[in-house]
């Protein structure tokens, strides 16, 4: 279409088996942030998320609620899509895997695996943990509670022997160190490669893609008493959402320009089985597969059974959706865990927001208001060393910050940004504006306008963090709609001076914690 470089970026697509809660949404947001971040830096942007509706576990959780796993399915998938939408997503498309458009491309996968004779029927019997929807091998088992046996996620596993079909992932253990030998970023952090190297290093099982024991999947072609593998099935989303098996349009403009943001409990699917499913289907592996951390709640495990699951929204209410994606996305290393705790919360919330960024918009504009006559100030021609040093350091920003979106370090996007308004901070008190304004007003214009700029550059690349107190504050600036984008950056689109603006508003108000009385 355009021409623009393509950038494809998906979330994991999430259980139907229960509501969505906090880490969902942080992974979400994430790829919201890379998506918003290149469609404004010009890219040809697909973004994807969507609900993950097969398995044993769904059809467990549905047995047990006495529904279908259809109504299931039906019932918390909307619940995923109503997230992406009161978290501000800009997802192009929110895929089901009991769509039609999946089903065909699963089907079209499989059938080239066996045409590719990658896949054959077997025997499987072995450990099985249905909420991880995994196979173990003994060796990786663990003791639990009066000499159980646990999976090493501590989810209860059990024995299962079943006719299956088998994938050759055995054959593909040389061809993936090799793959992550040539593309030492196609997996990060460099933690996670590491762990998914020594997996691949000390050797690889075939694996079982089929089932016969339950029914809710997709049928195996051929051969309907067996259906897919959840995993088989769900990794297959990532190309029917780009038109797979039709391998023009969508698909070739997009892969393998894509990004698969994960969780990092699932790093194993996607950064073993998926590129070697990939490999034997003679399809490129995705560019890229970036797991992030764990977050907790007040120190301790989110877990349903503890009772301390935390409602994104519930969040949302009470703090407010822009704070709630900077605190996220600000708080730790993408890659890190994190804790979530009210108290940090509310700390980001009125140090860097209320206090750093708000504050200095605030004084700003309301200087601008009452002292350049509600215009943009004029600046004279000369400017200092100070003046220089601030405009530059704004100007700079997108150039400091494009390589740190592309290794997902949002958090050093935003020092990057913090460090910019703190220095404009700094600015503003070494200049004093409200002095010059009696001593030298046209150097009042100048110091304004710098800020002004200042302003605007921060608050167009904060836009894919907190898009609608971005829009406000490039509101302020009485900037069109359209040029808002990263092009119109520096001196491409600097301020009209003389151009009439909006009476100034707080954007970023201090967080005060209701006391009980
Ligand atoms: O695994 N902290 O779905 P799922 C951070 N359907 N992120 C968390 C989190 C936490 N405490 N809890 C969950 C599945 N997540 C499969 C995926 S993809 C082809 C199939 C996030 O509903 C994180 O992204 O269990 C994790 O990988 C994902 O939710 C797991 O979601």
């Amino acid at each position: 279409m355009t021409g623009a470089a393509a950038f494809y970026v998906t979330t994991p697509i999430y259980y139907v088996n229960d509501k969505p809660h906090i880490g969902h949404a942080y992974t979400t947001l994430a790829c919201d942030v890379m998506a918003r971040f290149k469609r404004l830096d010009g890219f040809d942007v697909h973004f994807l998320t969507g609900t993950d509706e097969h398995g044993q576990k769904v059809e467990k959780s549905a047995e047990t609620a006495g529904i279908t796993p259809q109504a299931l399915a039906d019932i918390n998938s909307a619940n995923f899509r109503e997230l992406a939408r009161r978290l501000g997503c800009s997802n192009d498309d929110f895929i089901r895997t009991t769509e039609e458009r999946h089903h065909l491309a699963c089907q079209a996968l499989w059938n080239e695996l066996i045409r590719r004779d990658e896949i054959y029927l077997g025997h499987y019997e072995g450990w099985y943990s249905v909420r991880d929807e995994a196979f173990y091998g003994e060796d990786e088992l663990v003791s639990g509670p009066g000499g159980t046996r646990l999976a090493p996620t501590g989810a209860p596993v059990e024995w299962v022997k079943e006719p299956s079909y088998f994938f050759r992932l055995s054959k593909w253990q040389q061809k993936l160190l090799d793959w992550y030998e040539a593309n030492p970023d196609a997996v990060a952090p460099a933690s996670r490669l590491n762990e998914v190297r020594s997996f691949v290093a000390g050797g690889l099982q075939d694996l079982s893609v089929s089932r016969t024991s339950f029914k809710w999947g997709i049928p195996v072609p051929g051969d309907e008493n067996h259906i897919m593998y959840v995993w088989l099935d769900a990794l297959t989303n990532y190309m029917t959402a780009v038109g797979y098996p039709d391998m023009k349009g969508d698909f070739a403009r997009f892969w393998p320009e894509v990004i698969h943001v994960v969780g990092k409990d699932i790093v194993r699917f996607h950064a073993v089985y998926w590129p070697a499913l990939l490999m034997a289907a003679e399809l490129p592996p995705p560019r890229r597969i970036f797991a992030h951390g764990w977050w907790t709640n007040e120190g301790q495990k989110i877990s349903k059974s503890v009772g301390n699951v935390i409602d994104p929204l519930g969040l949302i209410d009470t703090y407010g959706l822009d704070q709630l994606r900077f605190f996220l996305l600000r708080e730790v290393p993408f890659g890190n865990d994190g804790d979530f705790s009210h108290r940090a919360m509310i700390g980001r919330m009125n140090s860097e927001l209320a206090n750093d960024l708000g504050n200095l918009a605030q004084r700003v504009l309301s200087m601008i208001g009452k002292n350049c006559g509600g215009k943009v100030p004029s600046p004279q021609a000369e400017r200092s060393e100070d003046d220089r040093v601030m405009l530059s350091s704004a100007d700079g920003l997108l150039a400091a910050v494009r390589p740190l979106i592309d290794r997902q370090a949002f958090n050093e996007v935003l020092e990057t940004i913090w460090v910019v308004i703190r220095a404009a901070n700094g600015y503003v008190d070494r200049q004093a504006p409200w002095a010059l304004r009696k001593t030298d007003p046209a150097r009042m214009e100048t110091v304004l306008y710098v800020l002004a700029e200042t302003i605007r550059a921060v608050a167009t690349l904060l836009h894919p963090f907190m898009p609608s107190s971005a829009d406000r504050m490039l509101d302020q600036l009485a900037i069109a709609a359209n040029s808002r984008t990263f092009a119109f950056l520096g001196e491409a689109g600097r301020l009209v001076p003389g151009t009439a603006l909006p009476t100034p508003q707080g954007v970023f108000p201090r967080f005060v914690e209701e006391t009980a009385d």
